[in-house]
């Protein structure tokens, strides 16, 4: 027996727990140790078994690191089996989360009992696979057809009440895993309970399982697993068990082959592994009790939602009394959101908009706030007049944070007094919904300062990245890239409306031009102004086709209309023809005659586009592992997860490839010029991103 299981014998029964922190994965040395404990308690003479973990959770699942490595021990279908043909009855007692494998052991046991506060769910499509330990199989015949097809294509975590209500758990009771367990097994022997395997209950009935698959398959926009887990349930209502496990395993591991499950698996990790860095290991965050914000627009009423709803109290700052209660609105407007989506009840729709928010108008207001962000307008001198006013007005120790999604923020900590307490927190907006959270360490930024932004995020749920300092941070200076990789496709002969349809084909959320449309062109707009009156490269090629339509007032989505028409109460918009009649008359101007793209020409140019700013983001250390752009994309620019992010899209796809794509079009487009030293020293060593992520984490 292998440690990972611990053997006690109470009585008629055996008592097997695991022990493999942190969530009792079911790796080499868990699986061993289920099949040694099941042989010895037959061999003991036991009449029952019981299963369940110590510490935070019963099973989590399969050891996912484990996956693409050679196979050790039994497999986990196999232990199931073994579990479930045993002739001693088997209980499970779950606790925590019964994820994936977890609850196919479970569903193996042929009784499951729970804490109140369990979650059960098979997530493998989350990772880009599906049960591969007759989750297929069991569930199906326990629950049917219907409900297995919701918990399975949506990996979603079931909560105790509703798995019994479902048949997945046979009981609920208050207490510790181990007792209940024992309590339940020792009247289960006591009324004469027999064994109960899942696997020999009849099937449900077949449903029309073609029109299924690709309604699942539809909606997974892109990702495969959810959809080829129904052609698993199917195979539960159409084979005999044994046909069906062998069925279920050919699908897992065709999507174990898949580039998607190396994708999802990336995203798991790396969303875990972002927020860690070594430096920060020992430093402890300075104290959060409330937080102020100045500015109370869309993002800064954003920002207050955020924090609202995760219990910190705000002081919105104004600059009038008017302002002050449009902030409010603007906030209320927000929760309310919350509170008919049940993510809060009114009361505390009530203690949030009414005990914990502060308006005000006046500065002082601020002193003894222990952090605070400024959300104004996007413009050197007025954040350093908001800065200056900061310092003189903030507490000793109080963290001045500025929202800038691309201003220098050396330069911003340079006009206080200290420099070592500003930081950039860079929110997406709408901030109370987007994930991602830039923390932008400027030269003299305190690591102190920098573990607060982090608990920051972590207290708001978000996903926080570290970035340096430069034009954009990591994800504003790589989205400049491929948006000018895009913009010049245009001016050479590709529609937007055919770039955006590759684009979403490709798996984004959206095209650049509907993302344009939607942040509104008014803001691109103003970028150009701002570009050419500093002066522009000369060899870079300027599009003013976009200002036409905004000196038209023609903004996107908030006026009607912008490369799409937008009608009211309808979602998405139509291509505006007098887009097309605006980029031919500028393309006639500047004598280009048009070509066409393929669509894969037009994916292969943007993502190299995006690779190259990428690995150039890294060499300078403004991102500090390929993982913190691959969640930057990931999580602010709906960047498609089961691709993992553009560095591990760039793995997949072959470092060399994207690398000559680069070096054919650095002699024709301002995208591609300069190969990013860092993908060529990768290349010439035959190194990926991925090695970068484990030197550096
Ligand atoms: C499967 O079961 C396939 C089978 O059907 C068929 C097989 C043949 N393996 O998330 P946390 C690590 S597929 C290895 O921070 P939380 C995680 O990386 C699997 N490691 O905690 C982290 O490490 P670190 C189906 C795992 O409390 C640490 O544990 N199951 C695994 O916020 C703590 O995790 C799933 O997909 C794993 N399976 O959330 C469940 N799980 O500390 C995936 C976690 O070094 N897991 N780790 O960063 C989860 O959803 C969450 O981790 C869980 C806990 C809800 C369990």
């Amino acid at each position: 027996m292998t440690d990972a299981i611990g053997f006690e014998r109470i009585g008629d029964i055996a008592v097997l727990k695991a022990q493999n922190p942190p969530v009792n994965a079911l790796g080499f040395d868990i699986r061993e140790g289920l099949l040694a404990g099941i042989e010895r308690a037959e061999k003991d003479g036991a009449k029952a078994v019981l299963i369940y973990g110590e510490g935070r959770t019963y099973f989590a699942g399969a050891d996912i690191t484990e996956f693409g490595k050679p196979p050790r021990g039994i497999f986990l279908p196999d232990l199931c089996a073994r579990i479930e043909a045993s002739p001693l009855i088997v209980v499970s007692a779950l606790h925590g989360t019964a994820l994936g494998g977890g609850l196919e052991v479970a569903l193996a046991s042929h009784y499951r009992i729970a804490v109140p506060s369990a979650r059960v769910g098979l997530p493998e499509v989350l990772i880009g696979v599906m049960p591969g330990a007759g989750g297929t199989q069991r569930l199906p015949r326990l629950i049917g057809v219907e409900a297995s097809v919701d918990v399975i294509t949506s990996g979603r975590q079931v909560g105790a009440k509703e798995a019994l209500e479902l048949g997945i758990l046979d009981r609920i009771e208050e207490g510790e895993p181990r007792e209940i367990g024992l309590a339940y097994t020792q009247e289960l022997l006591e009324s004469g309970a027999t064994r109960r395997p899942v696997s020999e209950m009849s099937a449900p009935e077949a449903v029309d399982f073609d029109a299924l698959y690709e309604k699942v398959l539809k909606k997974g926009r892109g990702l495969l697993a959810p959809a080829v887990a129904v052609r698993g349930i199917q195979a539960c209502c159409e084979l005999p068990f044994d046909e069906g496990m062998k069925r279920e395993r050919e699908l897992f591991m065709e999507l174990m082959n898949t580039d998607q499950r190396q994708g999802m698996i990336h995203a798991f990790f790396s969303e875990r592994a972002v927020s860690k860095l070594p430096e920060l290991k020992c430093v402890a965050p300075r104290e959060l009790g409330s937080i102020g914000v100045i500015g109370g627009g869309t993002m800064g009423a954003g920002i207050a939602t955020a924090a609202l709803l995760s219990g910190l109290p705000v002081v919105m700052l104004e600059m009038t009394e008017a302002a002050a209660e449009a902030a409010k609105g603007r906030i209320t407007g927000n929760l309310q959101g919350a509170l008919k989506r049940g993510k809060i009840s009114e009361a505390q729709f009530t203690q949030l908009t009414e005990e914990i928010l502060t308006l005000s108008t006046d500065y002082a207001a601020l002193s003894d706030v222990d952090l605070v962000i400024e959300a104004v307008f996007e413009e050197m001198s007025v954040k350093k007049v908001v800065f200056g006013k900061l310092d003189e007005v903030c507490k000793k120790g109080a963290i001045l944070a500025s929202n800038t999604s691309y201003l220098d923020v050396n330069e911003i900590a340079a006009c206080t007094s200290r420099p070592e307490d500003v930081i950039g927190l860079h929110f997406f907006s709408p901030a109370h919904v987007m994930k991602l959270l830039e923390i932008v360490v400027a030269d003299k930024t305190a690591l102190d300062v920098v573990a607060t932004g982090f608990a920051l995020g972590q207290r708001l749920k978000k996903i926080s990245v570290r970035a340096g300092v430069c034009d954009g941070f990591i994800g504003n200076r790589i989205l400049s890239t491929y948006r000018r990789a895009a913009d010049h496709m245009i001016l050479d002969g590709a529609s937007p409306y055919q770039i955006d349809k590759a684009l979403t084909d490709f798996g984004f959320a959206m095209g650049p031009f509907a993302v344009a449309d939607l942040a509104g062109l008014d803001i691109g707009w103003a970028m150009r102004k701002r570009k050419r009156a500093e002066g522009m490269d000369p060899r870079e090629r300027d599009s003013s086709y976009v200002d036409k339509m905004c000196e038209a007032g023609n903004f996107g989505q908030k006026t009607g209309k912008g490369y799409y028409v937008y009608e009211a109460g309808k979602r998405g918009g139509t291509p505006n023809p007098e887009v097309s009649d605006l980029i031919a008359a500028e393309r006639a101007d500047k004598g280009i005659t048009p070509r066409s793209f393929t669509d894969e020409e037009i994916v292969t140019r943007y993502m190299a586009a995006m690779v190259n700013e990428a690995a150039k983001v890294v060499g300078e250390g403004i991102a500090r592992r390929p993982l913190d752009v691959d969640m930057t994309l990931l999580f602010g620019y709906g960047f498609p997860r089961y691709r993992g992010g553009p560095l591990k899209w760039a793995d997949i796809e072959g470092l060399d490839k994207v690398l000559a794509t680069i070096k054919a079009g650095a002699e024709e487009d301002s995208y591609f010029w300069d190969p990013a030293p860092l993908l060529e020293k990768l290349v010439a060593e035959g190194r990926t991103f991925d090695d970068l992520n484990k030197e550096n984490s």
